[in-house]
C-alpha cells in the first residue's frame, strides 16, 4: 500500500466521532412504539450513515401498514425531536477513544479537518462534545443532494478545505461511507469492522489504533 502526505483529513460523525447511533436508534424505537410496532437490533445497523428520510423508510417496513408522505414528514420530525433531547446529555467524555488526540495532532501538523456527516445535526453535535474548534469546515447535510455513497458530501468537504480529493484521506465506520470516500477518490481509513470494511485503503479497529504518520507528515 502507498503511503502518501496527505494534506486533509475528512471525518464521518456517527461511528467515528461519537457513539449517536445508539440515540438514532432509541429515537426510532420510541417512535415505532409509538406506531405499535417494533424494530428489530438490525436496524441499528441498517441505519448508519443514512439520511433521515432513507432511515425512516427502513423503519416503517417494520411496521403494518403503509405511510403518507405527510405522515412521514410529521414521522421523521417526532423522531428527530427526540433525539435532539437524547444529545443534549453529550459531554466532552463521549468522544470516541482516539479521536480529540488525532484531530489535535493533525491540527499542529497543519493538516486540513473537515467533517463529512449526513446527521443534519452535526454542529449540534460537536459543539456538546466540545469540538468546534477543531474543525476547519463542516460540510452542510442540509446542502447535500445525493447520501452516501454517493461522494458529494466527501467531495464538498474537500472543496470546503480547498484540498484536492486525491490529497484527502476519508474516515468511515459505514459500508457505504466508506463506497462514498473511494468513489470520491480518496484513501479510506475504515473504522471498526474488518469485514464489514472491506473496500477500505486501511481498516483500524478504532481512532487509537489509526498511527497518523501511515498518512501524514508530522
Ligand atoms: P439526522 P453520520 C448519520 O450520521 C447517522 O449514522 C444516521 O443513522 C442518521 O440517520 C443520519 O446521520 C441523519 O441524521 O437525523 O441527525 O440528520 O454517520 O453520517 O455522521
Ligand atoms: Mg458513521
Amino acid at each position: 500500500m502507498s503511503m502518501r502526505n496527505y494534506t486533509a483529513a475528512i471525518f464521518d460523525l456517527d461511528g467515528v466521532i461519537a457513539d449517536t447511533a445508539r440515540f438514532h436508534y432509541l429515537s426510532w424505537k420510541s417512535i415505532a412504539a409509538d406506531e405499535g410496532f417494533d424494530i428489530p437490533k438490525v436496524v441499528d445497523d441498517r441505519v448508519k450513515g443514512v439520511d433521515r428520510m432513507t432511515s425512516l423508510n427502513i423503519v416503517l417496513e417494520y411496521a403494518a401498514r403503509a405511510y403518507s408522505t405527510a405522515e412521514k414528514e410529521a414521522l421523521a420530525a417526532r423522531k428527530n425531536e427526540r433525539y435532539i433531547e437524547l444529545i443534549t446529555s453529550l459531554t466532552s467524555d463521549d468522544v470516541l477513544p482516539g479521536a480529540r488526540e488525532l484531530l489535535e495532532q493533525l491540527q499542529q501538523a497543519g493538516i486540513g479537518r473537515a467533517l463529512a456527516s449526513a446527521s443534519r445535526n452535526a454542529v449540534a453535535v460537536l459543539e456538546a462534545l466540545q469540538l468546534m474548534d477543531l474543525f476547519d469546515y463542516i460540510a452542510d447535510a442540509n446542502y447535500i443532494t445525493y447520501p452516501k455513497p454517493h461522494p458529494e458530501i466527501f467531495l464538498t468537504a474537500a472543496q470546503g478545505l480547498k484540498v484536492a480529493p486525491v490529497n484527502c484521506v476519508g474516515f468511515e465506520d459505514a459500508e457505504a461511507g466508506v463506497t462514498s470516500i473511494k468513489s470520491a477518490g480518496m484513501f479510506a481509513v475504515g473504522v471498526g469492522s474488518a469485514t464489514l470494511l472491506r473496500e477500505a485503503d486501511l481498516i483500524v479497529p478504532d481512532l487509537v489504533q489509526f498511527d497518523p504518520a501511515s498518512c501524514f507528515r508530522l
